[in-house]
């Protein structure tokens, strides 16, 4: 029998973690621990269920991995040889190895290294990027992610709020572009499949047979990289039988003509020929698209990480403007909501931001073993655990293992990244700190107050940012510091939005929880149309807007491995609860002439690296690709290591992002 101090409390909350679905939460804390998270309607898309990731929170809280103090590396690097200290050692040690760097190298010696997080709006680019830009430290292109898909939907339509998800029944047609929502965005599922019980139909566009692909009216499999020659061929098409709508090109639009020109060598046998996708099948896409409405693309992600990946998901982005697709519920596109909020980070941050020098992420491994002037001495990694998640993983490790570089790793649990470390500060949970989130799908603000006692001596962000700030006297009077001088701060423009907060406990952003595109919500350009061939686009890609780079296969590494999201985690976040090692899957047709069956350990590997993993035989992955999960930590692996050791530091066409989806391998039984 469990005594309780406290009687058992139901608190309010939603969730903060990287995933498009926002969900509102109901959590009940007995005696400050959480016993039991579930889902609500306060946001309607959550609908009252939630994953089982979140739902199975209190292992993630009260597990064995949890950083519960402050420690410091006393065995040799990566060795996880660590004492424990107090937090006022841990913090005046932090401040001195910072002060350090900056006194012998100047400020840009030390790199904030920040991503996943939790994602709340609080955790980040508050008191963490105010102490960093008064300390002048190097900026972080936080391009792991989003970086291409957000340049293109910039370039094309100055970021304007999406379809809602809510509002999928609306539909006839529904396109899943290089997104899984089985996995990524599980209540989108449910709301997919509301639509196809009222007549809408599916077409899936991935290199696999989703679970939703096997449901659809029509699978596209391209090859890995491939999807810029099938969407201009869509568009060739619509042009080429007169179904593009001029009308809506010339009353809203600008570079309809100089798309088309792009457009036109793309015949169906061209973009099959690059693509694998046969073309009677690409030109039944383009009629069944050109022929329904409301027709909406929900545009993912994974058709960004790969060379071509910010040109196709513009030109992704540009069918419901050639198709006409828009003014009507249920047509149009979505992909990112995250520029729906308006919110006032200058205010939160309380400083302007220096103009040192900017480090991309994707390059950490090169950034922190190559020669830097000045270099990097400190690193303090904090929302993210880059030796899982950045690409070259074996250049990251070699680079955590510098002798002179002081790394700091500010996590809840023990991570990868964590092990590497020479300092580790314990974080806060969300439902531990006070946090506010906004919906990146879901069209959704709440507030997700501290419910819980922190596990240890877990401290939140927001605090221990702050603290290092007054011990490097870079603190000063009027500094936003608490959760609600921040959330005040970042509310500060928009009355409306603070009011439904407090209200309701939830608000919608200014174009309203459902907006119909071009009638309720507009391209956020600055004549408000949509620029179909943006100059400053086209003149970023390396060859200019549109153009296909080739297939980076070679004799050598002929097989593509892809890494998607899975069920299991977000991104690398619970990886420590995965405790089984994870498979290489692959197509019988590859296996077969490898020799490999189900259940054999084999060799991955290009020149990066080798990873050996168990492999098992998947039939709905198109041949030639093979697939291992993002996410994976070291123990998911026989040799320590994962998909991203055999990921290039290449960038994307735009927005210098990551290209996971260009790791080019061969497998062979170990
Ligand atoms: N459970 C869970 N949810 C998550 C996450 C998670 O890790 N786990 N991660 C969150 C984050 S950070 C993000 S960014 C989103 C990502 O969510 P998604 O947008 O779904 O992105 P991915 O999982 O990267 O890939 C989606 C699909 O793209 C396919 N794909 C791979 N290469 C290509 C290609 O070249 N073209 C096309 N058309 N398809 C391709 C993959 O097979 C996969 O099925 O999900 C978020 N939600
Ligand atoms: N192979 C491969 N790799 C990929 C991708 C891929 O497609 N393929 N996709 C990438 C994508 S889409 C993304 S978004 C990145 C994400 O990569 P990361 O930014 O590394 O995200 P996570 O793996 O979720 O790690 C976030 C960490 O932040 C910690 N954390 C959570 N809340 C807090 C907090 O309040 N304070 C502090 N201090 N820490 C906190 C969590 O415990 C967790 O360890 O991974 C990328 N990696
Ligand atoms: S991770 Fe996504 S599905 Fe799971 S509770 Fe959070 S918002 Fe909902
Ligand atoms: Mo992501």
């Amino acid at each position: 029998m469990t005594t309780s101090l406290r009687a058992p409390e139901v608190f309010a909350s939603a969730c903060p973690l990287d995933c498009p679905d926002a969900c509102s939460l109901e959590v009940r804390v007995e005696d400050g621990r959480v016993v039991k998270v579930d889902g609500t309607r306060l946001n309607p898309v959550t609908d009252g269920y939630i994953c089982s990731k979140v739902r199975h929170l209190p292992e993630h809280l009260y597990g064995p991995d949890r950083i519960l103090h402050p420690a410091r590396r006393v065995g040799p690097k990566g060795s996880g040889d660590f004492a424990v200290i107090s937090w006022d050692e841990a913090l005046d040690l932090a401040a001195a190895k910072m002060r350090e760097a900056r006194e012998r190298h100047g400020g840009e010696a030390i790199l904030p290294f920040y991503y996943g997080g939790s994602n709340g709006l609080l955790t980040q680019e508050t008191t963490d990027a105010r102490l960093f830009y008064r300390l002048g430290a190097s900026r972080l292109a936080r391009t792991v992610c989003a970086a291409a898909t957000g340049r293109a939907a910039t370039g094309l339509y100055g970021k304007m709020p999406g379809v809602a998800f809510t509002d999928f029944p609306h539909a006839r047609l529904i396109v899943l572009w290089g997104v899984n929502p089985s996995a990524s965005g599980i209540h989108q599922v449910s709301l997919l499949q509301e639509a196809q019980r009222q007549g809408a139909r599916l077409v899936v566009v991935d290199p696999r047979r989703t679970n939703l692909a096997k449901k659809a009216d029509l699978h596209l499999a391209p090859k890995p990289g491939t999807d810029l020659p099938l969407a201009l061929a869509v568009i060739r098409w619509l042009f080429a039988e007169g179904k593009a709508d001029l009308d809506f090109l010339a009353a809203h639009a600008t570079g309809g003509e100089e798309l088309r020109r792009r457009a036109e060598p793309w015949t169906p046998a061209r973009a099959a020929e690059a693509s694998g996708v046969p073309a009677v099948e690409i030109e039944r896409f383009a009629r069944l698209y050109a022929e329904s409405s409301p027709a909406l693309v929900r545009c993912g992600w994974g058709l960004e990480r790969n060379r071509n990946g910010g040109s196709a998901v513009a030109a992704v982005l540009a069918l419901p403007a050639v198709g006409g697709k828009f003014g009507v519920r249920g047509g149009g596109y979505v992909l990112s909501n995250s520029g729906a909020f308006a919110f006032d980070r200058a205010a939160a941050v309380g400083e302007p931001e220096p103009s040192t020098r900017v480090i991309n992420m994707n390059r950490l491994g090169e950034v922190l073993l190559e020669r830097q002037d000045p270099p990097v001495t400190v690193l303090f990694a904090y929302n993210c655990n880059p030796l899982a998640t950045m690409p070259n993983q074996e250049k990251v490790r070699r680079g955590l293992a510098r002798e002179d570089l002081f790394t700091i790793a500010f996590d809840q649990v023990w991570t990868d990244t964590a092990r590497w470390a020479d300092l580790v500060l314990p974080a806060t949970h969300f439902l531990e700190h006070e946090e506010m989130s906004r919906g990146y799908g879901a069209l959704v603000l709440q507030r997700s107050p501290a419910v819980a006692t922190p596990a240890g001596e877990a401290r939140s962000n927001v605090e221990v940012f702050a603290e290092i700030g007054r011990r490097l006297g870079l603190a000063r009077p009027g500094d936003p510091e608490t959760a609600d001088e921040l959330a005040t701060a970042l509310l500060r423009r928009s009355e409306r939005m603070r009011t439904e907060l407090e209200r309701e406990g939830i608000a919608s952003p200014d174009c309203g929880p459902s907006p119909i595109q071009f009638v309720d919500s507009f391209p956020l350009t600055p004549d408000r149309r949509v620029h179909l061939v943006p100059e400053a686009l086209d003149r970023e890609a390396p060859h200019g807007l549109y153009f296909f780079q080739e297939e980076p296969a070679s004799d050598r590494y002929p097989l593509a491995l892809i890494s998607p999201a899975t069920s299991r985690t977000i991104s690398s976040t619970f990886g420590q609860l995965v405790r089984r090692q994870t498979p290489l899957e692959i197509h019988p047709g590859d296996a077969a002439p490898r020799g490999i069956a189900s259940g054999d350990e084999v060799r991955v590997w290009n020149d990066l690296a080798e990873v050996r993993v168990k492999a098992r035989l998947n039939p709905d992955l198109k041949p030639g690709v093979v697939l291992l999960p993002k996410g994976m930590w070291s123990h998911n692996s026989l040799s320590g290591n994962t998909a991203n050791a055999l990921a290039p530091d290449t960038y994307t066409d735009l927005g210098e992002g990551a290209c996971f989806n260009d790791a080019r391998v061969e497998v062979t039984r170990a």
